[in-house]
């Protein structure tokens, strides 16, 4: 075998509650939607003929995962009999006792990696599949490796479930570092846990934490979906590593801060939402509605007006799938007040209007400004928001 095909993904969480969105019937209908995502992900393996499928970890949420959305699961796994499915565990899909990945009768072209001491060997496919970390242990397996007899005339592939290139804290699951991995000399590692894409090189690896297909979350924003690719060895065994990534997620998440100074009714702040998601490139109509929506309100507004966050937000909800307002706003001191004023707050206000009588550029004008707002809030409040 000269060239290996593969589709790799993690990270999927089916079955995932969705309870932060405070609505079960979106909540399903986004569950619904993780599954469509694995459909589509072995629609696109059958059509390509993709020869491994790779799933780096949580596939499923363990705690919230129902029987028959793992008779699903394995019933869609039978369809790309032709293809081999390599699956890891990961931290929401932990292989306990019993855990689906143990007591379901899964078909023959599906592969559980459960010791890192084992390595899978696909012969059809001239492959060794290697993991690490399947019980959250990294470090120790990572020791193994070397002492294995890495075939270069073969393809090598590496799964991990693991948080690479981060702070070593305790909580974090499988730490490790890109460069301890790189050295392993794998031809493609397979990374899964962090939600959003990364990639990593060197001359003879190609790693890929391919993120989650289907965005879970506001901490999740950008392009989701997976990566095909494909290995190749050439007569003189110079290996070559393709890979692409194929957007293909339905829904996205943005995290938008609308800066709502000078507005002093609702109409106004909703007409400021709609200006700033077309700024956003989102489209004529402001906002897709297909996707998920975190909107800040920030500036400040006269302690007169209070924005009513439940209607603002009701009015918007047909936009887009769904909405979701903060009101991190100041109250806006009215400076003309205190020009009058003999004392230190007096003095404060007529010093920065100086200042920015002086001053040429708008920025710095408008910094002027913010100070002047916190020192008020810091003379009047004793305390700044
Ligand atoms: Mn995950």
């Amino acid at each position: 075998m000269k060239q290996v095909s593969f589709l790799h993904t993690a990270d999927l969480h089916l079955d995932a509650p969705f309870s932060s969105l405070g609505d079960e019937a979106k909540a399903c209908k986004r569950r619904n939607e993780l599954e469509s995502c694995l459909c589509r992900i072995i629609q696109r393996v059958q059509e390509a003929g993709i020869n491994i499928l790779i799933i780096s970890g949580d596939l499923f949420e363990d705690k919230y995962i129902k029987g028959s959305t793992i008779l699903k699961i394995k019933n869609l796994f039978t369809e790309i009999y032709n293809t081999e499915i390599v699956i890891i565990p990961g931290n929401h899909d932990l292989l306990r006792e019993n855990s689906f990945y143990r007591t379901t009768v899964w078909g023959s072209n599906v592969h559980i990696l459960e010791d890192s001491k084992q390595v899978l060997y696909l012969e059809k496919y001239n492959t060794c599949i290697y993991n690490l970390g399947v019980k959250n242990n990294v470090r120790m397996d990572m020791e193994q490796i070397p002492g294995m007899e890495i075939a270069r005339e073969r393809f090598n592939i590496l799964l991990l479930h693991g948080t690479v290139d981060m702070p070593f804290e305790e909580d974090n699951y499988n730490s490790i570092t890109s460069k301890e991995l790189l050295s392993l000399n794998m031809d493609y590692i397979a990374l899964g846990h962090m939600h959003c894409y990364s990639e990593f090189k060197n001359e003879s690896t190609v790693m890929v934490n391919p993120g989650s297909p289907e965005p879970l979350g506001f901490d999740e924003e950008g392009e989701h979906g997976y990566v095909q690719g494909l290995l190749s060895i050439s007569e003189d065994c110079k290996k070559q590593c393709d890979i692409r990534f194929i957007e293909d997620a339905a829904r996205h998440y943005h995290n938008i801060d609308v800066n709502i100074s000078g507005c002093s009714d609702d109409s106004e702040v909703i007409e400021k939402i709609c200006l700033v998601g077309q700024m956003d490139g989102v489209g004529q109509f402001s906002f897709r509605e297909t996707d998920f929506y975190k909107i800040t309100l920030t500036g400040f507004i006269s302690k007169n007006y209070s924005p009513d966050i439940g209607y603002i937000q009701e009015t918007l909800n047909s936009r887009c799938f769904y909405i979701k307002l903060r009101n991190q706003t100041s109250a806006k001191f009215e400076y003309e007040c205190y020009l009058e004023d003999p004392g230190i707050k007096g003095e404060f206000v007529r010093r920065i209007l100086d200042l920015q009588e002086g001053e040429g550029s708008q920025e710095k004008r408008d910094t002027l400004f913010l100070a002047m707002q916190y020192g008020l809030q810091a003379l009047e409040n004793e305390r700044v928001d």
